[in-house]
């Protein structure tokens, strides 16, 4: 079992039951749910638009691969209603899940980067990762104190 942390996003629609049917999904598809954020009113980030998102963090235990996952966060997303995959900049959404870590790996493809590049910029990841993992969020913001984490 690999602890697997995510972050989901929506910012389209009913977007509080988006979350809970999608984490609803995780549980069935993906791994055991250990811990889920609340759920935060965030600012479009990176992009202009009129539709705030709903956003939140939440760790899994998963048997399943780094694709494997990636194959099932895109079904899932497809099945609640996500249109298409943003390619130019990002783009209004029903749902996007994105993982953060998956235990100790590093992967660098073109399709998929683990850990997530992008997530000690992004306040609407720290923020709910704070909640459920303060002394990971810590070790991410601060790269250079003495880690807690071997692998950070
Ligand atoms: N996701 C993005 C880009 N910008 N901004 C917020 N507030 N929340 C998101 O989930 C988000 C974003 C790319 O996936
Ligand atoms: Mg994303
Ligand atoms: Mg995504």
């Amino acid at each position: 079992m690999t602890d697997l942390y995510l972050s989901l996003g929506s910012n389209l629609g009913d977007r509080h039951t988006l979350l809970l049917k999608a984490i609803e999904a995780l549980v069935q598809r993906v791994g055991i749910l250990v811990r889920c954020s609340s759920f935060i009113e965030t600012e479009p980030w990176g992009f202009q638009s009129n539709h705030s998102f709903l956003n939140a963090v939440a760790l899994f235990r998963t048997e399943l691969s780094p694709r494997e996952v990636l194959a099932t966060t895109q079904a899932i997303e497809r099945d609640l209603g996500r249109q298409h995959k943003s390619v130019n900049g990002y783009a209004d959404r029903t749902m996007d899940i994105d993982i953060l870590l998956y235990g100790n790996e590093h992967i660098d493809d073109p399709d998929l980067k683990i850990p997530h590049p992008l997530m000690a910029d992004r306040p609407f990841v720290m923020k709910p990762l704070s909640e459920i993992a303060p002394d990971l969020t810590a070790q991410l913001l601060h790269p250079s104190s003495p880690s807690l984490i071997p692998h950070l």
